[in-house]
């Protein structure tokens, strides 16, 4: 601590005393006059009831979820957060994933793509804040909610001050710890608030909320050095885990249910979250640590589209709008990029795929839910009034100054500026449709107004909000009253340019103090006016395309939606104090993506990604646009009626060929050996263990749960040596390896059969024929490949669900109950927890004979195999692995996502499949469940401009074989782009193996 911080935190001890109101907490204000609070330990991130500050400038905090674990590509966090921040928001909130750290007892890695530092580097270039929240618990649809897999045979209670688990964590959060202590806010980096535990909120009998983990843990992130505010995400606002500095609350107030898109329930806009958060936590921020961003989707749903239907523009419109209205300046939106569940990373509950519908793809696309949100977040950045903003109506807030019963209006004033106020209007029930038309009565400076007062009426259509100002500041400009949106307003040259919008055709009106007459300078849009008292002005019109009205020295910007989409409010410069695009601004209209913004001399430097030929409208100071370079190149620019600059950019989208896969070499190897009778398992693990700390009690006479074995991940193999009383007529197991999991059986070389999985069944007990009895005496062995699809999270503390086995449950030989197994052996990854690819971590490689020689791995010698491709596949049951290698030649300067695409096979089902390109597993697929069919690999993964590796591993479930249907690469979008150069991630190549067998 230095010598400042020690004075400081002296001070405010002093000042601190008897100032505190909350019985909760133990907080040290910075004044007894302001209301300020810190947590002592630095001055950088404080709060007060209304707002976090940030080096003392109070500001809404709107942030998106990003998990590096998903992106393993370190070069693209860049262009992730430049999308984040162009869209409006300023921070990013994201989570670490113990297990891949950690997984073995002690030995921590940020290895590979595990390494924070370029995360942490990316933000603070990209002008991001950064919100940590590293656990231990994540949840996350990550397998066993992040927990490492030796968990599931430590003993004690996980989430809990039980001795063992704060044994386990104590290393990881040490080192955790210091990573993020080591790029807080208060020595230059971008972390300002890190979050304790996840979602503390549920107990199983008889187990309860305990204060003593939650002050140790706590303690725990404070003795790394970390000193800025430490949070805490209840799962709903119930007052859980209220120890922290500033606690908060989660919400997914529309499930997530993607197979029904549309239907919304009819509760979902809750105004209860106000009276909880004055309830528990009235002097500090209303902070919602999560709130829905989209959906995940499970194996066998209804795809990543749906959730983007399900959780797209008219939610955020509603949805969002609702938690404005609650004056929440604290907003994080999970996820903004879901990104990918390459490798193990899945939990069962999800598939490869971790898209979740959110505003930018998997494969780094802007949906049209992006450019509604840049709407919602522009406006919050220039509005500072609604910082201070306190709801008024809550609880009576339907039909208020409407009379519209079907309508909820809540009405927000500033209670600091006593100026300013918000009226948030929204359906009273979200789950229905109907257009409500209706007037605003509304107490203005001018005394109360009925809005419209031109004429005609105003209209809320089904599932849509607004928020309409009242006496708010836009420059110099006072708007009295709107019930356009504002999407953003700068004041640029003297002049302050407001950007209003509002659905297609939809009537509007504002009105703001002003004694000039208002012309139409651009568009075919009309207006009609009306003076009102006070020098106000009335102007009414419909907005439809982009008509711009000058008043004065103020100009209005009258939009439909679609083209209020177009405008990016871009400050010149990004850094990390650029929170509100009020000064030297620029406004620019067009274009796919606009990154950045800088003026050099006279010339104005802009830089973006575009998808088709653009014409830009600019909005910026003469004396900094003299000239215009669009990503480095100079426009031809004009001067349009009103003063504005345009420029028309045409683009070239270079054609590339991808490698047409079917027309490759490709070569095969059967990768299921263990079933020929001179395979050895001499080198496998003994199963041996005679009892386990396991909650699931055993019923086999030794432990037979591959985590107890230290194989936590992909397929997992068990062979069972016996020897044969003659009688048995079949095999009866139960084999537990997670939802969409599968097994298949043989007894010796010969397929007994499989349970081949389905959406639901996380575990199955099957009966396996013996065509002809083994011969009394003879010594054989049973093989069981079973698929591992993650461990379940631990949600409820004391459920254990984490520790649920994978493995198999019990076994019997029908006939014979006297035969008894001599030997079982088990194998997952090569290695198990002293697993063998440090740079693609530890959940990447499962037990396939294949992934335990790493014949999925670049620069492996496949000459001596015989050619075969997947889509001639295999005759029988059993597991054949493929590889084939392609150059790419994609140029830079562009954004050109690609997929690899498979097609459902209905004449074969039964079979699963995994891809790996470059050595990364990058898709799981299990034909007869689904849904995923596209699986996009990130640049980076896949070189652009060199040689790559593609493997599949392809399990023939039935004895009839197997075949993909098709496979192919595709292009899933074609992108001018100014993002920066991709780096290959390392990809270690084929190297023999010691000890693989
Ligand atoms: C909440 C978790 O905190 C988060 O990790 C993630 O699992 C998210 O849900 C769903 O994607 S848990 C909440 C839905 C009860």
């Amino acid at each position: 601590m230095n010598f400042l911080l020690i004075l400081y935190s002296l001070l405010h001890l002093t000042l601190a005393h008897g100032l505190s109101r909350h019985p909760l907490r133990n907080r040290r204000q910075l004044s007894a006059t302001d209301g300020i609070q810190s947590n002592g330990l630095q001055n950088n991130v404080t709060w007060d009831k209304y707002s976090y500050f940030v080096n003392g400038k109070r500001l809404m905090l709107f942030s998106g979820e990003v998990h590096p674990y998903r992106l393993p590509v370190a070069s693209l966090y860049l262009d992730v957060f430049q999308k984040i921040k162009a869209m409006g928001m300023n921070a990013v909130s994201f989570y670490v994933f113990w297990g891949i750290l950690e997984p073995k007892k002690g030995d921590i890695s940020f290895e590979g793509f595990r390494d924070l530092q370029p995360f942490f580097d990316a933000a603070k270039k990209a002008g991001i804040y950064l919100i940590a929240r590293p656990g231990p618990y994540i949840n996350a649809e990550t397998t066993a909610g992040g927990f490492p897999g030796w968990g599931t045979y430590t003993p004690g209670i996980w989430r809990t001050s039980n001795a063992s688990y704060i044994d386990a964590y104590t290393g990881y959060i040490k080192a955790v710890g210091a990573k993020i202590a080591a790029n807080e806010i208060t020595k230059g980096g971008p972390v300002i608030l890190v979050q304790s535990e996840n979602e503390y909120s549920g107990w199983q009998a008889p187990y309860s909320e305990d204060y003593e983990y939650e002050k140790k843990l706590k303690q725990a992130f404070i003795d790394t050095g970390i000193t800025v505010p430490i949070t805490t995400n209840d799962a709903w606002p119930g007052g859980h885990y209220t120890s922290v500095d500033v606690y908060g609350y989660d919400s997914y107030p529309n499930g997530f249910d993607c197979s029904h898109p549309t239907t919304w329930k009819s509760d979902a806009v809750p105004e209860s979250f106000w009276s909880a958060h004055q309830q528990y936590t009235p002097n500090i921020v209303n902070a919602v640590y999560e709130f829905q961003g989209g959906a995940f989707d499970g194996w066998g749903g209804s795809g990543y589209d749906t959730c983007a239907v399900l959780t797209g523009p008219e939610f955020e419109r509603v949805f969002y709008k609702n938690e404005i209205a609650m004056s929440t300046t604290f907003l994080n939106l999970y996820m903004i990029f879901g990104g990918t569940n390459w490798g193990g990373i899945a939990h069962p509950g999800v598939y490869t795929s971790y898209d979740y519908g959110s505003a930018i793809t998997e494969d780094r696309r802007l949906r049209d839910k992006y450019y509604e949100l840049k709407l919602i977040a522009n406006f919050l950045a220039v509005s500072p009034a609604y910082l201070t903003s306190r709801p008024q109506n809550v609880g009576s807030s339907q039909g208020a100054f409407t009379g519209n019963s079907a309508l909820k209006t809540t009405q927000l004033l500033d209670v600091v500026g006593n100026k300013t106020a918000f009226y948030v209007i929204r359906p009273a029930d979200a789950s229905l449709n109907a257009v409500q038309q209706y007037k605003l009565t509304l107490p203005t400076s001018i005394g109360n107004v009925t809005i419209p007062t031109v004429g005609g009426t105003l209209a809320l259509n089904g599932k849509d909000s607004k928020i309409h100002v009242v006496d708010y500041a836009a420059g110099s400009t006072t708007v009295v009253y709107s019930s356009a949106e504002i999407a953003t307003w700068a004041t640029i040259d003297g002049k302050d340019v407001i950007i209003l919008y509002g659905s297609a055709g939809e009537l509007h009106e504002t009105a703001i103090k002003s004694s000039s007459t208002p012309s139409v300078v651009s568009g075919s849009g009309t207006i009609k006016t009306k003076s009102l008292s006070g020098g106000v002005l009335a102007i009414q019109y419909t907005t439809t395309g982009q008509t711009v009205v000058q008043v004065g020295n103020t100009l209005l910007y009258v939009l439909d939606r679609a083209n209020a989409y177009q405008f990016w409010p871009v400050t010149p410069t990004s850094s990390l104090n650029t929170i509100h695009a009020d000064t030297g601004s620029v406004i620019v209209k067009g274009g796919y993506l606009l990154r950045s913004a800088s003026t050099i001399s006279g010339t104005l430097a802009l830089t973006g990604d575009l998808n088709s030929t653009t014409t830009f409208e600019i909005i910026a100071p003469t004396a900094a646009a003299q000239k215009v370079t669009f990503n480095g190149e100079s426009l031809d620019v004009s001067k349009s009626s009103h003063g504005t600059i345009t420029a028309k950019k045409t683009i070239t989208l270079p054609d590339v060929k991808l490698p047409d896969l079917s027309s490759l070499t490709w070569k095969k190897a059967d990768s299921l050996p263990e079933i020929s009778p001179s395979y050895s398992d001499a080198a496998w693990t003994t199963a041996n263990r005679a009892s386990t700390v396991n909650p699931t009690t055993p019923t086999t006479p030794v432990i037979l749960y591959a985590g107890e074995y230290g194989y936590h991940t992909g397929n997992i193999l068990w062979r069972a040596h016996f020897t044969a009383t003659g009688t048995e007529t079949a095999f009866k197991v139960k084999v537990m390896g997670g939802s969409a999991f599968g097994y298949s059986v043989w007894l010796d070389s010969t397929f007994l059969g499989s349970w081949e999985g389905d959406s639901v069944r996380q575990d199955y007990e099957g009966t396996f024929k013996i065509a002809t009895s083994p011969k009394k005496g003879s010594s054989h062995v049973i093989t069981i490949l079973q698929d591992h699809m993650g461990y379940e999270e631990d949600w409820i503390v004391g459920s254990e669900t984490f520790k649920g086995p994978r493995g198999i449950i019990s076994y019997s030989f029908v006939g014979s109950t006297g035969t008894k197994v001599d030997t079982w052996k088990v194998t997952g990854n090569l290695g198990g927890e002293s697993y063998v690819d440090k740079t693609r971590g530890p959940l990447n490689e499962g037990g396939l004979f294949a992934e335990r020689q790493g014949w999925h791995l670049p620069g492996f010698d496949d000459a001596s195999w015989v050619p075969g491709k997947p889509t001639e596949g295999i005759s029988s049951a059993g597991v054949a692995f493929y590889r084939t290698s392609f150059k790419l030649d994609v140029p830079s300067g562009v954004d050109y996502p690609i997929a690899f695409a498979v097609s459902n096979s209905t004449t074969n089902p039964h079979y699963r499949a995994q891809f790996y390109v470059n050595g990364y597993q990058f898709g799981k697929y299990v034909n007869s469940i689904g849904p995923q069919k596209v699986f996009p690999v990130p640049q980076g993964i896949l070189n652009y401009q060199g040689d790559n590796t593609f493997a599949v591993s392809l399990w023939a479930e039935k004895a009839t074989g197997a075949k993909l249907n098709s496979l192919k690469l595709q292009l899933n979008a074609k992108i001018e782009s100014s993002m920066a150069k991709v780096a290959s991630q390392p990809a270690p190549a084929w190297s023999q193996r010691k000890g693989a067998y």
